[in-house]
């Protein structure tokens, strides 16, 4: 049956009532009247899902006749947040769907909220695959997202007594109508055993034998683009035990020990690991690693690829982008296919692999580089870690003739570290086999090639590259903030939603009163949605009419959460003393939302803290209305949509020179709330954007922090010269938020004082200077809203759909393949 014999389902409110219907009768089984409220939800899914299926098999159909270049997207995460809201955007849905079930009784934002999100990733580099795949889909580039299917995605925050407890998220536990299996399309992935050489017609050849194998089982998932037709595929591998593995033992007589294997193999995507910067060299996480990206290249070699097709010119058809080095280990899978399994030699295996990588570093934290150890890379893959090697010899031989006297930088540019272990540096790999190396934000990519990968960018400067992040406007403006949409719309149309860039015509309507009042209307409503959320989601109360002042992101000693937190306690502590009168605080609610990851003490401390002083805070009557600290537990992709619309202040308050990029950032400014930040990360190209005028900036500067370590840095020094510090920290060390209790908050206050490494000391003042002239600044909504209107209008070049176009013209050189239309 071809694409065009396939019946789309009628786009009406009467059709979707009948569809939905029958969905909930014969799909899921249940009449009206016994329905839950799942049950609908399950419904209305797979009624909505419909509409993408024909658009979905004939992208597929069309890429195999017109046979363009696609990306296949590596990443071992995808954020991608709910699913129905954005299905129904795609599919032009919204409406008729709310009209249809309103007819039936039944509230359309109740199912919505049913839907659990996949929180298939940490933070922003999950996250940013999501976008991505979101703005290829809707710039028509064939795109193919490959992943891992956690059976578990990041654990689920709960707080006991203000400390943080995670619990699983057991996402797909009521169902997962967004998935597609296909248990037919398997894949066997190798793991363990030894290699063995032998020569065949005078060549030598090597052959893996692997001693246990897993099977990868893929899921599809539809990636739709903003009406257009297409529906790209983003497929995630789940794993499962070999049959012929649980036959042998089986046969053995052994029936445990095969339920035992079988857990074992499907432990694999068990569950995301939840550290975002301290890699731990976990052997599950290597195996997780191989194992998709060996699934993914095999399926895209054998199933994707039409059959016949040469792979001498596979690099005409596909470019593997690799999301960090998580999936970096694909490059010497493609050399062991080429090598081993296809027969090529060592040259022209390798001019090949070098052409079909580009790599993406998220990263300046030294110690979030991943390194595997030379042993366990051995052992789980004896024959890559061979490749591995030659890779090395041939590369530092060449770097030798280009730098003959200079044997330090040789032995500097080694893809294996001797110290304190062997081990092998993936992201050296990545950059010495990849056609580009890329950073995320100017500032990034500038440090990347100066500090981080500095010998490298000097022998191969043309490798290096920026492409600063994105967001996509979808989720993030049109769908999280509805009202704020309708007001763009109705001034300039809604072109902005695929051109973002067009929201610079909204620039001349800062000056239009009428137009600021409507403005500050739709933040006034977001606001007061927002608060009805927190009262029901997590019983905080919050005042529609303070300053909504938020901080959102995993929580990091880099990202500096405690210098929030100071200036929190400061103010504090300032109304006790009697040194500010709590009538003269502009009112504010100081929103948290962050995740530590689980094994990382002082994070959690953090969270301890933010709670305690908020216990505090929030019970004291003297800054009942002026002061309030709101921390929702579960900071996800469904509260940010929620949260991020209703914001005044974003809080982009990193150490200078630690954020990568930053992608909140970007969301807040979009959505009209005004940024206190340091000159770090996107922020830098945020600034210049909007205006200095109307961003807060603050902090020490990326050199001057390098010139201040360089020197040493004594955080002491401050702490003895600033009394309003020094009373802050004081209060924290005396036990007043802990019930006298001096050694709760003990580690975090001594850190700041002998170490602080991220310098919040040294940005202390700075920051609470900047704070007084936001408070003068809010002081004057009028003028507050003019600014937030043009960070609106400026902040176009955010949207992720810039991020695809610069990726496609710097890096990846694919070209739109429209889909047609039925
Ligand atoms: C290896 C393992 C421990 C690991 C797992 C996840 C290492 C890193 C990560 C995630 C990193 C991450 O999310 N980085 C962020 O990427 C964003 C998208 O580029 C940036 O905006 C942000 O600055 C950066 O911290």
């Amino acid at each position: 049956q071809t694409a065009d014999q396939i019946t789309t389902p009628q786009h009406s409110v009467e059709g979707f009532v009948q569809d939905f219907l029958r969905e909930l009768q014969f799909g899921q089984g249940m009449s009206m009247s016994r329905a839950s409220t799942n049950d609908q939800y399950l419904a209305l899914a797979r009624t909505v899902r419909t509409h993408l299926m024909s658009r979905w098999l004939r992208t597929l159909d069309h890429q195999r006749d017109v046979q363009a270049k696609s990306v296949a997207y590596l990443s071992a995460e995808f954020l991608l947040g709910r699913q129905l809201g954005n299905a129904l955007l795609a599919t032009d849905l919204e409406e008729i769907v709310e009209e249809g079930l309103a007819s039936l009784g039944i509230d359309l934002q109740r199912l919505r909220s049913m839907e659990k999100e996949p929180g298939l990733g940490n933070g922003g580099l999950g996250r940013l695959a999501a976008c991505f795949i979101d703005s290829l889909a809707t710039m028509n580039i064939p795109c193919i997202g490959y992943g891992i299917r956690y059976e578990y995605g990041i654990f689920r925050q709960t707080f006991v007594d203000g400390w943080q407890v995670e619990k699983p998220d057991a996402w797909l536990a009521q169902g997962s109508p967004w998935e597609f299996p296909h248990p037919e399309a398997a894949v066997t992935i190798g793991f363990g055993g030894r290699t063995e050489a032998s020569t065949v017609d005078g060549r030598l050849v090597t052959r893996w034998i692997p001693d246990w194998q897993v099977q990868a089982v893929p899921y599809n998932y539809m990636v739709p683009g903003y009406h257009n037709g297409r529906v790209n595929t983003l497929r995630l591998w789940s794993a499962a035990a070999t049959e012929s593995f649980d036959l042998s033992i089986f046969n053995a007589g052994d029936y445990s020990a095969a339920v035992r294997a079988q857990t074992a193999a499907e432990n694999i995507s068990k569950v995301l690991y939840p550290e975002d910067s301290t890699p731990q060299g976990k052997e599950l996480r290597l195996q997780q690693q191989y194992f998709f990206a060996a699934a993914s290249l095999k399926d895209f070699l054998d199933n994707v690829l039409p059959e016949g097709f040469d792979l001498h010119r596979l690099d005409e058809r596909i470019v593997f982008q690799l999301n960090d080095t998580h999936p970096v280990i694909a490059i010497p899978e493609l050399m062991r296919i080429l090598l081993d399994e296809k027969g090529w030699d060592w040259d022209e295996a390798w001019a090949l692999t070098q052409r079909c990588f580009a790599y993406t570093c998220h990263t300046l934290l030294p110690e979030a580089l991943e390194v595997w150890s030379v042993e366990l890379l051995g052992r789980l893959l004896p024959r890559h870690l061979e490749i591995i090697y030659r890779i090395n010899e041939d590369f530092l031989a060449e770097v030798h003739t280009a730098y003959p006297d200079d044997e330090l930088r040789v032995r500097r540019m080694s893809i294996i570290a001797e110290h304190p272990e062997r081990a092998v540096r993936m992201a050296y790999l990545a950059t010495v086999a990849g056609t580009k190396v890329n950073g995320v934000a100017e500032l990034h990519s500038q440090l990347l090639r100066d500090k981080v990968l500095q010998d490298f960018s000097e022998y191969m400067p043309e490798k290096f590259t920026n492409v600063t992040n994105g967001v996509t406007p979808r989720r993030f403006v049109r769908l999280a903030n509805p009202r704020l949409s309708s007001l763009i719309t109705e001034a300039i149309g809604d072109g902005w939603v695929t051109d973002l860039d067009r929201l610079r015509e909204l620039e001349p309507l800062a000056e239009d009163a009428e137009f600021r009042r409507r403005f500050r209307e739709v933040k006034a409503a977001n606001k007061t949605r927002l608060v009805d959320l927190l009262k029901v989601r997590d019983g905080i109360e919050v005042s529609p009419d303070s300053m909504l002042d938020v901080m959102v992101k995993r929580l990091h000693e880099y990202k500096r959460q405690t210098l929030k937190l100071l200036h929190v306690v400061s103010l504090y502590d300032q109304v006790r003393r009697g040194d500010l009168a709590a009538s003269d605080i502009t009112p504010r609610t100081v929103t948290f939302g962050a995740k530590a990851a689980p094994g990382y003490k002082m994070a959690k401390q953090t969270i301890g803290l933010i709670n305690a002083v908020g216990r505090t805070i929030n019970a004291d009557p003297v800054l009942e209305g002026r002061l309030r600290i709101a921390f929702p537990a579960n900071y996800n992709v469904t509260l940010a949509e929620r949260l991020i619309p209703a914001a005044d202040l974003s809080e982009q308050i990193s150490l200078a020179g630690k954020e990568a990029s930053g992608t909140g950032n970007m969301k807040f400014a979009l959505n009209g709330a005004l940024t206190i930040g340091t000159d770090d990360g996107a922020n830098v190209e945020l600034r210049q954007l909007v205006g200095d005028e109307n961003f807060f900036l603050f902090g020490l500067t990326e050199p001057e922090v390098a010139e201040i370590v360089e020197k040493g840095y004594r955080p002491t020094s401050f702490y003895e010269s600033n009394a309003t510090l020094r009373h802050a920290l004081d209060l924290i060390a005396s036990g007043a938020f802990s019930d006298g209790d001096r050694r709760t908050f003990e580690p975090i206050v001594s850190n700041l004082l002998y170490e602080d490494r991220f310098l919040v000391l040294a940005d202390f003042q700075a920051y609470l200077d900047a704070q007084l002239v936001v408070e003068r600044a809010y002081a004057d909504p009028d003028a507050w809203a003019r600014s937030a209107v043009l960070n609106v209008a400026r902040s176009g070049f955010f949207s992720s759909d810039r991020s695809m176009r610069d990726y496609l013209d710097r890096i990846w050189h694919a070209e739109a393949a429209p889909v047609p239309t039925a």
